[in-house]
């Protein structure tokens, strides 16, 4: 199969299934309330969906822990809403990209059942399952790991001395990619969806597939539970290569579609290339961690409001880098957050400026090297939670866990809700703001999670869009642009960043024969100075009226922001 690379003209949108729109009013999102909102998307100009996970899941990790792969979550609706979904998004010239998770099951899964229930399965097989170790007379897990939701990786298996791997929720039994069926499984389910009609994957947590088998302690530092948090024995292990060598070869190859992998933190890329390039990768592209928290926010629960900046430098850089290495060897995707992480809007733009620093933030991704993923509701300004109890928080399991540790920790009730309301991912997954009726249009019914009471202020997919200044109606415009071949005729040339050591603006440039196009965005909420000598011959975007510009400097207000050609 040829690939045609379609993907690196795409502009991607990642929808969060359960908060996007409930069609039938039990508080949850549903796929046909995505069907329902398809000419929205169209409009907006975004052609590429991921949607997060949609199979059958006891929603432990809001559907990462999927408990059967060939079916849809009944809350969400059934396959045949699935399919249609797929048609009338084709029919809307929109693709779609599931997201995949190999790296574990639902422990509720029937093949974790039948390991547990059947020590001679095949399935047995499919799984991490170690026996624990005894010391002082005290049965203690396999090894002293630690895992992403603050826990011990392993689990005793009641009635047992057994323990099972999980790198994320107790509920998530990582599988074992050496077990060659337990690869011919998935191979089978990719198959599946892919022959219905599906684009392309998101792989979750691709990183992981690979576990250093030697299961020996980690000796770095460890907590108060004397866990070590060594991600390295469970990321990007030589031997996940190989399987995705396999994947590619026996599903992968066969089609036209697109395969993204999550690889995420301490990830070069260098050894991304090793994923993704041309010549040597298996997949098509990797999403990296490298400029998300450019703001020293992660675990900042010990920081104050003031020390919270955005370095705008280390984004430089790590943009910088990624298309370095990448241009010409591989494609890459492009965002600010998804539904792991606080809003960007509340991370490096300002709720002050919140129209301008929107547009600001929007404007530098869309025109970078790779393919821009938006994350739902960034279009209309969605921004952090202000909840006011930590119950708010109960719907994730992450969230559950920090909050278990951080009390345990000795921190308070008061300071761990100001850090989850900085930090959480929760933060993202707030009902879709359509309008101002009741929930924001999201559901008639009781949403499954508080809705963000700014979408009364006109936080709201409606107001945005029957004003002319707002930030939707600068997204459309801007999404459009970057589909416009005479700009992607631009953007073929090389990527400079200008002034890459200005610490307040983030300014670069395309340049090839075609011309220069440039994009500047100041991303402070004050005014700076930043110098131009080009002569400015059109003017594609910009988020305010005139623009000062004199002697060859221009005063940059708040977020203010241009893609210019010049
Ligand atoms: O997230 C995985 C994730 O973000 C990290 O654990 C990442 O793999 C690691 O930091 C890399 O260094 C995915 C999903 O996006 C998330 O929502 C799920 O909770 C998680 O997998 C488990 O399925
Ligand atoms: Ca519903």
């Amino acid at each position: 199969m040829n690939k045609t690379h379609w993907w690196r003209d795409a502009v991607g949108y990642i929808i969060y299934p359960q908060s996007f729109q409930d069609s039938n009013g039990d508080g949850i999102g549903d796929i046909p309330g995505i069907i329902s909102r398809l000419d929205y998307l169209r409009d907006l100009g975004v052609n590429l969906l991921w949607i997060c996970p949609i199979f059958a899941s006891p929603m432990d990790d809001n559907g990462y822990d999927v408990s059967d792969y060939y079916s849809i979550n009944p809350a969400y609706g059934t396959m045949d809403d699935f399919r249609r979904l797929l048609t009338e998004a084709h029919a809307r010239g929109i693709r779609i990209a599931i997201d995949l998770v190999m790296n574990h099951t639902s422990d509720e899964h029937p093949w974790f059942r039948k390991a547990l229930a059947d020590p001679s399965s095949e399935e047995r097989g499919y799984y991490y399952i170690r026996k624990g170790k005894t010391v002082n007379g005290k049965l203690l897990p396999p090894n002293n790991w630690k895992g992403f939701f603050a826990t011990s990786a392993w689990e005793r298996i009641p009635g047992t001395d057994d323990f099972y791997l999980h790198i994320f929720s107790k509920k998530m039994p990582d599988v074992n990619w050496g077990n060659p069926k337990l690869r011919e499984q998935y191979y089978k389910i990719a198959r599946f969806y892919l022959d219905m009609g599906v684009d392309g994957f998101r792989l979750d947590a691709l990183a992981h597939l690979g576990k250093d088998q030697t299961f020996a302690d980690s000796d770095f530092p460890v907590d108060e539970n004397g866990l070590a948090f060594d991600t390295g024995r469970f990321s990007n292990r030589n031997d996940l290569f190989g399987y995705l060598r396999e994947f590619r070869e026996k599903v992968l190859d066969h089609y036209d579609c697109v395969a993204i992998g999550e690889v995420g933190g301490d990830l070069s890329p260098e050894k991304a290339l090793d994923y993704s390039s041309y010549d040597h990768g298996s997949i098509d592209m990797v999403f990296n961690f490298d400029t998300a928290w450019s703001n020293g926010a992660y675990g900042s629960i010990d920081k104050s409001d003031e020390e919270i900046v955005t370095d705008v430098v280390g984004l430089k850089r790590a943009f910088e880098r990624w298309y370095r290495i990448c241009n010409g060897k591989a494609d890459m995707p492009l965002y600010w957050d998804n539904h792991d992480h606080p809003r960007v809007l509340s991370q490096y733009g300002s709720l002050a400026h919140r129209n301008e620093s929107a547009k600001a933030l929007l404007t530098v991704l869309l025109f970078l090297y790779g393919t821009p993923f938006l994350y739902n509701g960034d279009e209309i300004g969605m921004s952090n939670v202000t909840y006011t109890s930590l119950d708010d928080f109960a719907n994730d399991c992450g969230n559950r866990n920090d909050i278990a540790e951080k009390r345990a920790q000795g921190y308070s009730d008061e300071q761990i809700l100001k850090y989850l309301c900085r930090c959480s991912r929760t933060n993202a997954r707030t009902p879709f703001q359509w309008n101002r009726e009741p929930n924001a249009g999201f559901t008639t019914g009781n949403p499954f999670i508080k809705v963000n009471e700014n979408y009364l202020q006109g936080v709201n997919a409606l107001d945005e869009m029957e004003d002319p200044w707002s930030i939707i109606n600068y997204a459309q415009y801007a999404i459009w642009k970057r589909r416009d071949p005479e700009i992607q005729k631009l953007m073929n040339g090389k990527l400079t960043f200008l002034e890459i050591e200005n610490p307040d603006v983030i300014a670069y440039v395309h340049e090839s024969e075609a011309g220069k196009l440039f994009v500047i965005a100041n991303m402070r909420d004050h005014d700076v100075r930043f110098p131009f000598y080009y002569s400015v011959e059109d003017c594609y975007l910009h988020n305010y009226g005139e623009a000062l510009l004199q002697d060859h400097v221009f005063t940059l207000r708040p977020f203010e922001c241009f893609l210019l050609k010049a």
